[in-house]
């Protein structure tokens, strides 16, 4: 059921908690490049907490749908944090308000269960199992990375995490409280 039109880009909350690891980087054995198979991401954020401690990394992949990104949440807790991409590429410690509102090219309302919701940025809420580090997969269908309504626009974006879940309705952040984790969404370098 929709309520009114609007060009939400769907997503599908492909939402992957893994117990095991797959180790997504190598390490760099007598100070070699890595060697690795892995794709590059066209674009990625590291995130960093009011302290400016290392709180994983988000890699952006496009992909023939959208886009894909695949997020690794270090120094967590078990318990259900929100998660957003908001408006502005910048991510001042310790508050990270200066990553302004949600991603939101269309002035909708905050979140997925509101009818006259939802923001571009607003994601699923990232659950931490006790004993792991948060990983989560999420398909941005028909979102673009750069370029007529991408996500990198001229004040870029940034991926930020917040203290408490989303409610996934409340305008304009799902009660989400605190953003403990903010990281500029930069694209990745070509060599
Ligand atoms: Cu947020």
């Amino acid at each position: 059921m929709t309520t009114g039109s609007h060009r939400q880009p769907t997503m599908t909350a492909g939402f992957a908690l893994l117990g095991a690891i797959a180790l997504a980087g190598c390490a760099n054995m007598g100070g070699k490049a890595p060697v690795t198979n892995l794709p590059t991401p066209d674009a990625h954020a590291n995130l960093v907490d009011a302290r400016g401690a290392d709180r994983g990394r988000v890699d952006i992949f496009k992909d023939g749908s959208g886009l894909r990104l695949e997020l690794v949440a270090r120094g967590f807790g078990a318990g259900t944090y929100a998660m957003h991409i908001h408006e502005t590429g910048r991510c001042d410690a310790p508050k990270f308000t200066t990553a302004g509102a949600h991603w939101n090219p269309t002035g909708a309302q905050h979140g997925r269960e509101n009818p006259m919701g939802a923001h571009h940025g607003d994601l699923p809420n990232l659950v931490i199992e006790p004993d792991t580090i948060g990983r989560a997969t999420l398909q941005l269908v028909g979102t673009r990375l750069a370029g007529e309504g991408g996500v990198l626009d001229t004040d870029g974006a940034a991926f930020v995490i917040h203290a408490g879940p989303d409610d996934m309705r409340t305008d304009p952040s799902g009660n989400s409280g605190d953003r403990i984790a903010c990281g500029v969404i930069v694209t990745t370098p070509v060599d």
